[in-house]
């Protein structure tokens, strides 16, 4: 459940199948956007034993609320888990989306064979996913690795200058359609489109350069519809290696589950042993 899009798949235990997307609704209200999730859940329900969800937004025991208003409109700790189960009848778990990817990307993607690791989504919103000693971080109030309201030295969010929104009004201001333009442009080196690439790249490789001094991460891999993209990842490895030691240290990696990192967790994590009642 994201900013852009909403997808839905069965996990077969090995891989996701029968993968379904669609673009996240005009009306961003709980109603507006669960209604659509159900309709995307509905044909798989029979075929399914449990519920995983990942969720844009900050996730407390199956409650999201909107860190950015501009993507959920109306979400203050809405019981998503609760609305679910109500109308699947499946057991449902909820994780923030970069949570969720994170998970995903440790356990079968480019987190494998690492001890400390980190995920970082540069999409809509700027998210992210922490594991410590092999452990996801959670915590009870689900306000953790929100790494898109890490402040700038302006004191504004992260993501309000560095997301792909940000980028996507960047772009219109100078009369092209959106980032997608941004990164075409910057790729035929145009210099507007390649500063603004910049400034998001340099912000993102300042907050992952932070990381690997506070917690020790080895590894960060970068996702999310702009992240994923070569000219970005480029750019940030690029600021990173500029910054030098120990900030350098920090190997940055391409997301490998690519957009399915979110779903791929969710599954995971629903499936996991400490998660299920006995
Ligand atoms: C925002 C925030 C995070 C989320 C991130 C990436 C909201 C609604 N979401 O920072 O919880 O992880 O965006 O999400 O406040 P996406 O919408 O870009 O996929």
């Amino acid at each position: 459940m994201g900013g852009t899009k909403l997808a839905a798949a069965l996990w077969d235990g090995e891989r996701l199948c029968d993968r379904e997307e669609v673009a996240t609704p005009g009306d961003r209200s709980p109603e507006g956007i669960l209604n659509a999730c159900l309709e995307l859940l509905r044909p798989k329900l029979a075929r399914a034993s449990s519920l995983g969800v990942a969720a844009t937004g900050s996730v407390a025991e199956g409650r999201v609320t909107a860190l950015n208003s501009e993507t959920l409109h109306g979400w203050d700790a809405f019981d998503v888990q609760g609305w679910l189960e109500a109308r699947t009848g499946l057991r449902t778990l909820v994780l923030n989306d970069a949570d969720a990817a994170a998970w995903g990307e440790f356990v079968l993607g480019a987190g494998r064979e690492t001890r400390d690791f980190a995920f970082v989504t540069v999409s809509t919103g700027i998210g992210g996913g922490i594991i410590v000693n092999r452990q996801l971080l959670t915590t009870p109030h689900g306000l953790h690795a929100e790494f898109g309201f890490t402040l700038t030295d302006q004191d504004e969010p992260l993501e309000f200058v560095a997301s792909g929104v940000a980028l996507d009004k960047a772009a219109r201001d100078l009369g092209w359609a959106d980032a997608r333009d941004v990164v075409r442009y910057a790729l035929e080196g145009d210099a507007r489109a390649s500063a603004l690439l910049d400034s998001s790249a340099q912000r993102v490789a300042r907050l992952l350069g932070n990381l690997r001094v506070l917690l020790g991460v080895e590894r960060v891999a970068v996702g999310g519809g702009l992240g994923l993209t070569a000219p970005y990842l480029e750019r940030v490895k690029g600021h990173l290696e500029h910054l030098g030691s120990p900030w350098s240290s920090l190997e940055v990696v391409r997301a490998e589950l690519g957009a399915d990192a979110g779903l791929v967790g969710a599954a995971l994590w629903s499936t996991l042993e400490q998660n299920i009642p006995s």
